[in-house]
């Protein structure tokens, strides 16, 4: 299963198709625009949400509910497009008052992308390496969640830090799978503590007050999977390869981290690996999670549990310095309206992104054509764990 999405920040809209679906899978529009609506929300985003109520439509692959097995297609209107038709025309000549973008934001992609494509406006590449794209992320893995979810799969994330705010956790591995979504989608900032959150807003509005943005840090769970998805045999079969690639597919992930992480690097090996045990007739245990769910590149059975570090964003009311493109002369760098804070989006994204790897891991091990196979391979799967575990 793979995807491709398509479409400008300012463009009229976002298109994703999703490919290798199998046939016979329930897909609900309630379930994939519940997911755009969170990845929509969070404090510290800027006007622009207010513009976009996001919702696909979809077009192709799915009949009376359920996939046909051809070719998913997610089209997300943008609202915003009514004010820039103009700007964005895809024909015709640039109206006479375009006001080209020639002042490059430091962190973004606009002028090593300007270099690269060897234009004259920056608005080129900002359109489309625009936080904007992960809206048809989230599309094209709604469809990959409804896939887990038929198999017994939940894929969760929580933000546990905003800047210096900090949700506190004597040992996340332990605490991180009984969080329940409830109080983190209750949270305005995606924590599910009320004082944690109530610290990351401040910190969103006193960084946003002195024109500036914030990062933060971001755990995505997965609960529910079978021992045994991903492989060891080359370096893309790892599972750790594979989601540490999806992860860093979004914009502006600077670290992944998987169990213990960097941690793991400062402790000696009997405090980082976790030690087997046999649940009888049901297979094979860990005594503590500290690896995260995956070892050797495979999942374990325990909880996946990712940590990603997201830097601010590169749009400042503070601008940094840059060189404007036109003069070569120094300049302050472009004031795109923006978002102060985009982290719990970002967790909505990355869910996304892991949920995409893990769906594909069960097609692989399990087969793609049709549901009712998949799951009968599953159930064999889990029944021959058993055995080996008698
Ligand atoms: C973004 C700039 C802002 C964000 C946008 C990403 O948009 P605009 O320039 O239209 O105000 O709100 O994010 C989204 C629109 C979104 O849906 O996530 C950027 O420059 O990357």
């Amino acid at each position: 299963m793979r995807y491709l999405t398509a479409g400008e920040s300012h463009g009229p809209e976002l298109t994703a198709i999703v490919e290798g679906v199998p046939a016979g899978l329930k897909i609900s529009e309630k379930h994939i625009n519940a997911d755009l609506k969170r990845r929509q929300s969070g404090y510290g985003r800027g006007a622009r949400q207010s513009i976009e109520t996001d919702a696909a439509r979809v077009t192709s692959g799915v009949r009376f509910g359920k996939t046909l097995g051809s070719p998913v297609t997610l089209v997300l209107e943008n609202r915003d497009w009514a004010n820039w038709s103009e700007r964005m025309a895809a024909f015709g000549s640039a109206p006479r008052t375009l006001k080209r973008e020639v002042t490059p934001r430091p962190g973004h992609a606009d002028l090593v992308g300007a270099v690269k494509i060897g234009t004259e406006d920056c608005r080129d590449v900002l359109e489309r390496a625009s936080a904007r794209s992960t809206a048809s992320l989230v599309a094209a893995a709604s469809i990959a969640r409804e896939f887990l979810a038929d198999v017994g799969v939940e894929v969760f994330s929580y933000v546990s830090s905003i800047g210096d705010a900090r949700l506190s956790e004597d040992d996340p591995l332990l605490s991180a799978p009984d969080y329940k979504p409830l109080d983190i989608e209750m949270s305005e900032v995606r924590c599910p503590d009320a004082e944690a959150t109530r610290a990351m807003k401040r910190a969103i509005d006193d960084a946003a007050a002195a024109g500036e943005s914030l990062g933060g840090t971001f755990r995505v769970v997965a609960l529910g999977l079978v021992p045994g998805l991903g492989g060891y045999s080359q370096p893309e079969s790892r599972l750790t390869s594979q989601i540490g690639a999806a992860l860093f597919g979004i914009p502006a992930i600077k670290g992944v981290e998987f169990g213990l992480g960097f941690g793991a690097a400062e402790l000696v090996g009997s405090r980082v690996h976790d030690a087997i045990e046999l649940d009888r007739g049901r297979g094979f245990t860990r005594s503590s999670n500290r690896a995260g769910g995956l070892e050797g590149g495979m999942t374990t059975g325990l909880p996946l549990i990712v940590t990603c570090a997201m830097k601010p964003i590169p749009t400042l009311g503070h601008a940094l310095g840059t060189i404007d493109l036109d003069t070569l002369e120094p300049a302050e760098a472009s004031r795109e309206r923006s978002d102060a804070c985009a982290v719990p989006a970002a967790a909505v994204v990355a869910e996304a992104q892991v949920a995409f790897v893990l769906a594909n891991a069960y097609l692989d091990k399990f087969g793609r054509d049709d549901m009712r196979d998949i799951r009968s391979a599953i159930k064999s799967y889990r029944q021959r764990i058993r055995t080996m575990s008698r």
